[in-house]
């Protein structure tokens, strides 16, 4: 059993003293050619200074990093970096979101991500510009702690990640958000990734204890860990410590960060296996001859060989809504109640889309935080719509304590970030839970966990609870990479009358103007009447009633399969009419033959 050491917290100011400035120079570049997994699929890249794996980013608590990031990337490439669990507290502008915190970075450009280390724990940073992290441009980020409360002799890095051989660039629009795509079937990984390679060694010596501190820089998936004939001790979730939690396995999704203890054996005899089990319940279809389990080893002898570990029977992944908080703390009851449900709907390009409360997610015209900084009058600043109709906006005063409870009604799993804090895990429901209902008992953690990123199961709920004491323009979003791209996002504005109080470097402007980008105004670009929203982005509009994802998809199968004409045809028990006479060959196609026949559709609810 490893117990925290409490004597040492009393010292953390001694630590501070030392604070240094830490500056990485981050030219980032494109990399040719790299054939990561060494299986013959070499494929374009997004380095740093040339080199991929880009080096995890190590400081210690209390210095003031600065990410010094220069844009040198081809093709007009533009770029962002969002360092993921970071409060960023009266530091908006250094959050990384294009579009909501800053412009992002033009080809040519620096921007200089700087902000004092004042949490401690295991983070990453990435870019938050369209789909491009899983294209690499993404490392782990650890904040040590010059009064750490356990005991180990090292820490091991050990990232793990989903690799495709195609850039996002092409998969987003020719495989994804496409109405060759109408049900939103997530392309499969191509393989998984320990450490960005397929054939990592961590040393284990006798006697030591080891921190091995898990960081899933995915897009996708998530993974269950193991190791053979070793336990493992949680000691810390997403930079927050937890008491310790002995488990056989953890269950890490895209974005979670796990610390565990792991006692080295005594005996150098032989070596023994890390496996990373991918949930292939994420795939709508499993390719064939798939393997899903990613090996690295514990390395005690490097004379030995490296075997696989033998195949488990179940893995017993603890719930990770279990786990406590080494620290607790107390925010009150909620001041304020946000419900949120999500779901998601073929659209009428054909595509399918994300949607929170009936809303799929579009960027406004000017980032977030400029609107609230430049509409400070008159109380527009303090109303959702100003952000736009399609950012799914909610307003929070300063200091409240929120209560915020999310409603899966679709039948996968979703990690759910919230940028700028950790929230409490009150509550969350089993697969299948159904709604949240505050009529019906649930179990509710006396000890809350607290984190940035948290899977909610399949048809089911969570109720997290954080303190708004964060001035900023923050996203709430389902960290699936895929899933961003379908809208599945909402943002959480703080306080937005305090954001002009927060300052910015003189770049932050000029990286929009640079490129067009209103700094001014509503979600529309209006600087001269804030209620008119005209021109505001918009995803593509609603399907007529009656028609389902399944039924739009049957419509496209029949389509791709040309099988136009045979009469009228069942698909997933919703009756389908003949479309035209002519296999429609493109987009526009498609649109005009699926409004043509939406008339013939029955609504699901007249059957
Ligand atoms: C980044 O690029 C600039 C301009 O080419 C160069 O002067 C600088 O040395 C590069 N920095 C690093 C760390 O490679
Ligand atoms: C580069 O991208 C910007 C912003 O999308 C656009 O305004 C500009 O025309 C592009 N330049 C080139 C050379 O493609
Ligand atoms: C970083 O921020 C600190 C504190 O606001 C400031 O003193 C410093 O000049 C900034 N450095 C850079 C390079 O922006
Ligand atoms: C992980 O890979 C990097 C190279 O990308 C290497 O420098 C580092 O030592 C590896 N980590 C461990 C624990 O082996
Ligand atoms: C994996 O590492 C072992 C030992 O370092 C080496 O013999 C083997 O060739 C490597 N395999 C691959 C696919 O890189
Ligand atoms: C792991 O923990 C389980 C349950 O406490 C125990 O039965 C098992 O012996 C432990 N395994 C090792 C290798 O310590
Ligand atoms: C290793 O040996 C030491 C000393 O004999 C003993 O105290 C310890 O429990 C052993 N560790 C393991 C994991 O067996
Ligand atoms: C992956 O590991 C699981 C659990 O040990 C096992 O059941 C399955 O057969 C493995 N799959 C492959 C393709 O090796
Ligand atoms: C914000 O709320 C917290 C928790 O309720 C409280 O401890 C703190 O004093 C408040 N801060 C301010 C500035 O009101
Ligand atoms: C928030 O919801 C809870 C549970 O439904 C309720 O008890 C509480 O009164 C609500 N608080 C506010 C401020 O609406
Ligand atoms: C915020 O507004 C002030 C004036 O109202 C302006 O000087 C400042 O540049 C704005 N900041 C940003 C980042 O747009
Ligand atoms: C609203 O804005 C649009 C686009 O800027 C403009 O065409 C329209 O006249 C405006 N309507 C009103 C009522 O101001
Ligand atoms: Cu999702």
């Amino acid at each position: 059993m490893f117990l925290p050491s409490f004597g040492l917290v009393l010292c953390t100011l001694v630590g501070s003293a030392l604070a240094k400035t830490r500056l990485f120079e981050w030219n980032v570049t494109d990399i040719d050619n790299l054939d990561v997994d060494k299986s013959g699929h070499p494929r374009w890249v997004m380095g740093v200074n040339n080199q991929w794996p880009i080096e995890p980013l190590v400081v210690d608590y209390g210095d003031q990093v600065i990410i010094k990031m220069s844009n040198h990337l081809r093709d007009n490439r533009t770029c962002s970096l969002h360092s993921h669990g970071i409060f960023q507290r009266h530091n908006g502008y250094m959050d990384g979101v294009p579009q909501m915190t800053q412009c992002s970075i033009p080809p040519g450009s620096t921007y200089y991500y700087n902000f004092t280390a004042d949490q401690t724990g295991t983070y990453w940073v990435h870019s938050h510009d369209m789909s491009q992290y899983p294209d690499g441009l993404r490392t782990s980020f650890v904040i040590n702690n010059p009064n750490e409360p356990y005991d180990y002799d090292e820490d091991y890095i050990i990232s793990l990640t989903d690799w495709y051989y195609e850039p996002f660039y092409k998969l987003v629009p020719e495989q994804f958000v496409s109405w060759h795509n109408p049900t939103g079937a997530e392309p499969v990984p191509d393989t998984g990734l320990i450490n960005d390679s397929i054939n990592s060694t961590f040393k284990m010596e006798p006697g030591k204890t080891y921190r091995l501190r898990f960081v899933n820089l995915g897009a996708f998936n998530n993974y269950d860990i193991m190791l053979e004939d070793h336990n493992m001790t949680i000691i810390e979730v997403d930079g927050i410590y937890t008491k310790p939690q002995e488990v056989s396995s953890i269950h890490i999704t895209t974005a979670q960060r796990y610390s565990v203890l792991v006692t080295a054996k005594n005996s150098t005899d032989r070596n023994y296996a890390m496996t990373a089990y991918m949930d292939e319940s994420l795939f709508d279809q499993v390719p064939p001859n798939y393997n899903p389990n990613i090996t690295a080893w514990l390395s005690y002898n490097s004379n030995s060989p490296n075997n696989y570990a033998l195949p488990v029977d179940e893995i017993n992944s603890y719930d990770d809504a279990e786990l406590q908080p080494l620290y607790d703390v107390n925010w009150g009851e909620a001041d304020h109640n946000v419900s949120l449900w999500f779901d998601f709907f073929t659209l009428e390009n054909g595509a399918n889309y994300a949607e929170i409360n009936g809303k799929s997610f579009k960027y406004p015209k000017v980032p977030g935080l400029m609107i609230a900084n430049s509409t400070n009058y008159d109380d527009y600043n303090m109303k959702p719509i100003t952000y736009g109709p399609y950012t799914n906006a909610f307003i929070f005063d300063y200091n409240q304590t929120v209560d915020v409870v999310i409603d899966n009604h679709d039948t996968g799993k979703h990690p759910f970030h919230l940028h700028g804090h950790v929230f409490q895990v009150l509550e969350r429901g089993d697969e299948n839970a159904g709604e949240y209902n505050d009529q019906t008992e649930h179990k509710v953690y006396d000890h809350p966990i607290r984190r940035d990123t948290i899977e909610i199961h399949p048809g089911s709920f969570v109720r997290l609870r954080f303190l708004a004491d964060n001035p900023g323009a923050w996203l709430l979003h389902c960290h699936i990479e895929w899933h961003m791209e379908s809208g599945l996002v909402a943002t959480f504005l703080e306080a937005p009358d305090r954001v002009p109080y927060i300052t910015a470097p003189e770049f932050v402007r000029r990286q929009c103007i640079m490129q067009n980008i209103e700094v001014s105004g509503n979600g529309a670009g209006n600087t001269y009447n804030i209620s008119n929203l005209t021109g505001a982005p918009a995803p593509p509009g609603e399907m007529p009633s009656g028609w389902t994802s399944k039924a739009i998809a049957s419509v496209a199968m029949c389509v791709l399969a040309a099988c136009i004409g045979m009469g009228s045809i069942v698909f997933y028990g919703i009756q389908v009419q003949p479309l035209t006479t002519e296999e429609p060959d493109d987009e526009e196609d498609i649109k005009a033959a699926v409004k043509e026949n939406a008339a013939d559709i029955m609504s699901p609810s007249e059957m």
